[in-house]
């Protein structure tokens, strides 16, 4: 299996990010996250791994807009220029756009607010190239899967999963997984199936209104957890996506049964989308003991749930979204694969 990685992910390396309370506390979405997955991986015989290529600006904006990815360019350096009375650290806003405004404000902090959702994606000196270097990873896999491999591995960070069109949160500023399945729906349909623990809000938002790719998202019920505006069993698409997107909100302590019936839910739906190409937005955040996570997923539901994904018989890209239980990340993630391909 190809294995794409970015190669300068470390350049990316927030000191800390806003808790619920105001509460400032080491970023939990650490370099060593992506070190540990790939020391897991080295030494397997199945493990072919590679450093990501460079990005196609193409394959971003297929997906996100032209404003957006200029924000996200210029943002850092622009937020150096502004007088400020302290010690500047990362650009992170302190005022976030309400519903339904008229138009985009012109000035710096105004514009941080309006493609910002929370205090969880700061913008560093590295962030903008090392967003764009783990999207050229999903890309690469999605290149490995069109020339006919099996299945591909690409261990972005940032992760990618909570980023809209124009918006970046929770860890992630470009979907990767989006841009890669945007970059297969060229050649067919596809489905995208997200098992992080939280919703892929960004996901859903991006190809809502699409019947060319289908999302089915498995996540902590949003009415309780992170990102609390999307994720609800009652959207399922809209215009002609309509019935083309599902969410299964599952309860804080779900365990490898009941997690692995709701899967089979949205399993039965890829496979009657017949995609020609599958998206796993694998984060690793539902296994039990995770910080962040209050599922109870075990490493044997986690080997269950790749061999019911390598059941579909579809080209397969992982695409590594959370995941924080720094002891537990390499044995989940082989856990995943193996089961995928047993
Ligand atoms: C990619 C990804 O997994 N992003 C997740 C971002 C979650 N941010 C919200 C964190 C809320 C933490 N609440 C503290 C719970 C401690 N038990
Ligand atoms: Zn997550």
């Amino acid at each position: 299996m190809k294995i794409f990685y970015p190669e300068h992910h470390a350049q990316h390396a927030p000191a800390f990010e806003v808790f619920d309370g105001g509460v400032r506390v080491p970023y939990q979405e650490t370099p060593e996250r992506v070190e540990l997955l790939l020391d897991s991986l080295r030494g397997r015989p199945w493990a072919e791994i590679h450093p990501g290529g460079a990005c196609d600006p193409q394959a971003v904006l297929a997906v996100h807009t032209p404003e957006y990815v200029e924000f996200l360019r210029t943002a850092y350096e622009a937020w150096g220029r502004e007088p400020t009375d302290y010690a500047k650290e990362g650009l992170l806003p302190a005022t976030f756009a309400p519903r339904g405004t008229s138009r985009r404000p012109r000035g710096l902090l105004g514009r941080a607010g309006y493609h910002m959702s929370d205090l969880s994606a700061p913008i560093l000196a590295g962030t903008y190239q090392t967003a764009l270097d783990s999207a050229a990873c999903a890309l690469d896999g999605a290149r490995a899967l069109r020339a006919g491999d099996q299945a591909a591995l690409a261990l972005c960070r940032p992760p990618g999963h909570h980023a809209g069109r124009e918006r970046c949160a929770g860890y992630c500023y470009l979907n990767n997984a989006a841009i890669a399945a945007q970059s297969l729906s060229g050649t067919g349909r596809v489905a995208i199936v997200d098992i992080d623990y939280h919703a892929g809000d960004g996901t859903q938002e991006i190809f809502y209104q699409r019947a060319d790719v289908l999302t089915v998202s498995l996540h902590a019920d949003p009415d309780g957890a992170y990102p609390y505006y999307r994720g609800y069993a009652g959207e399922t698409g809209a215009g002609a996506g309509a019935g083309c997107h599902r969410n299964f909100p599952l309860p804080d302590g779900t365990g490898d049964r009941a997690y692995l019936a709701a899967l089979d839910q949205g399993l039965e739906l890829v496979a009657a989308h017949r995609p020609s190409a599958l998206v796993v937005s694998a984060g690793l955040d539902l296994c039990a003991g995770d910080p962040l996570g209050t599922f109870e997923i075990s490493a044997a539901g986690l080997r269950a749930i790749g061999a019911r994904l390598g059941r579909l018989a579809v080209p397969t890209l992982f695409v590594l979204e959370g995941g924080y239980a720094r002891a537990a990340l390499g044995e989940n993630l082989l856990a995943l694969l193996e089961g995928f391909s047993a």
